[in-house]
């Protein structure tokens, strides 16, 4: 039997951090669709997370991305996020956006942009001792077209350069989160392409350097709980991107398209023990909201990772593993999938109300008449990413 208390006690301390590029203007390559309301600076992008955690009371940090998020004091914008009941959390690098990088950034050919972009992944440890942050998130778009077009071998070499300085550069308590992806904006090779290159850099570069799984970056069908359990278990899961896909990287709201499959993630995540804080597991966000509300987004896609997680910890770990040594195939598949399949809402709803919270955050936060004072006082409110 399941100790409810004790799940309780599990959900209270899971914190989910939200990306400060959520809350602005995004979309795809066809059309960014501009809504009411959203944040001109950085400090109102900050705002915006707080609302995500008053109403859910578990999303305490938000994700800074620079250049997005640029200020001349970074201090002061992490003063001012704690005046809200934030703190900043991973700062995102971006080596993806200048004409520079059109051929690649720390694997260029041309020593000089390798430069550039060192040196903006240094100024993001920078940032982060200003902040306070403990995790430097790096993705790089990095890759080719065709083939031929650059030596596999070279770029590697390039690649582990870069990350070695920045490594080298980082404080005792900083570590660096190497992100992968399949494809896009790269079409034949990317130089991070999958969990076994990022593992197999981090693993040369120390203690200090742990993958990041985005869940939207793999080929569809891979089996993704199986990459956590395997990285966890080797103490080189620093974190997740949660998403949800339908075709490639859609970055729509976590457990939107595949509730079943972040259940899968996250019983991983929980029998290896990545659930309790002492793991030093980021619960990240990285989404877009092209068409849907923006906080109510954020708030909608912890609430679903929330989910997921307490039917994770509802799997009867007994039961499981009787079942599994005793051979009984489908008794044990009926165990994971009884949790599965339970209602968690109520639990939910009743462990909102011990923290002093409404039960239902979405119907909370459109009560507050927040949406309706930014839309008011908000004029002019800038895009995410590209083009801000
Ligand atoms: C890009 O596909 C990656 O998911 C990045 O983690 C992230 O989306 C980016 O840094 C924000 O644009
Ligand atoms: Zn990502
Ligand atoms: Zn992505």
């Amino acid at each position: 039997m399941t100790d409810i208390s004790a799940v309780k006690e599990a959900l209270r301390r899971q914190h989910i951090e939200t990306p400060s590029w959520a809350y602005g203007n995004s979309g795809t390559r066809f059309k960014v669709f501009p809504q009411p309301g959203v944040p001109r600076t950085p400090q109102e992008k900050i705002d915006d997370a707080a609302q995500v955690h008053r109403f859910t009371g578990v999303a305490p940090s938000v994700a800074l991305h620079i250049p997005w998020d640029k200020v001349d004091d970074y201090a002061a914008l992490a003063e001012y996020a704690e005046e809200r009941g934030v703190r900043i959390g991973a700062i995102n690098s971006n080596v993806f956006q200048d004409e520079d990088y059109k051929l690649g950034s720390v694997t260029n050919p041309d020593p000089a942009v390798r430069k550039k972009a060192l040196n903006h992944l240094l100024e993001c440890v920078d940032i982060m001792d200003a902040t306070g942050s403990r995790d430097l998130k790096l993705w790089f778009s990095d890759g080719t077209n065709y083939p031929g077009q650059d030596d596999i071998r070279d770029r590697q070499d390039r690649l582990f350069e870069a990350l070695q300085a920045v490594y080298e550069r980082l404080g005792d308590d900083q570590r660096m989160l190497l992100e992968y992806k399949l494809f896009e904006p790269a079409f034949y090779t990317t130089d991070v392409p999958d969990w076994g290159t990022s593992y197999a850099h981090c693993l040369k570069l120390g203690p200090k350097a742990q993958v990041v799984v985005d869940t939207g970056h793999h080929a569809p069908g891979t089996n993704i709980e199986f990459i956590v359990a395997f990285l966890l278990r080797e103490g080189k899961l620093g974190g997740f991107d949660f998403n949800s896909r339908f075709y490639a990287d859609d970055d729509l709201m976590v457990g939107a398209a595949d509730p079943f499959q972040l259940f899968r993630i996250m019983y991983e995540v929980v029998r290896g023990g990545g659930h309790e804080p002492e793991a030093n597991i980021a619960f990240m966000l990285d989404q877009c909201h092209n068409i849907e509300p923006k906080i109510q987004g954020q708030i909608r896609s912890v609430m679903n990772v929330q989910e997921a997680t307490a039917k994770a910890l509802l799997v009867d770990a007994e039961a499981l593993r009787e079942a599994q040594r005793s051979g009984d195939v489908l008794g044990a598949n009926a165990v994971f999938m009884d949790a599965f399949n339970t209602d968690v809402r109520p639990l939910l709803a009743e462990l909102r109300e011990e923290m002093g919270l409404h039960p239902d955050p979405i119907a909370a936060y459109k009560a507050s008449g927040y949406y309706e004072r930014i839309v008011a006082e908000r004029v002019g409110g800038t895009q995410a990413g590209w083009g801000a």
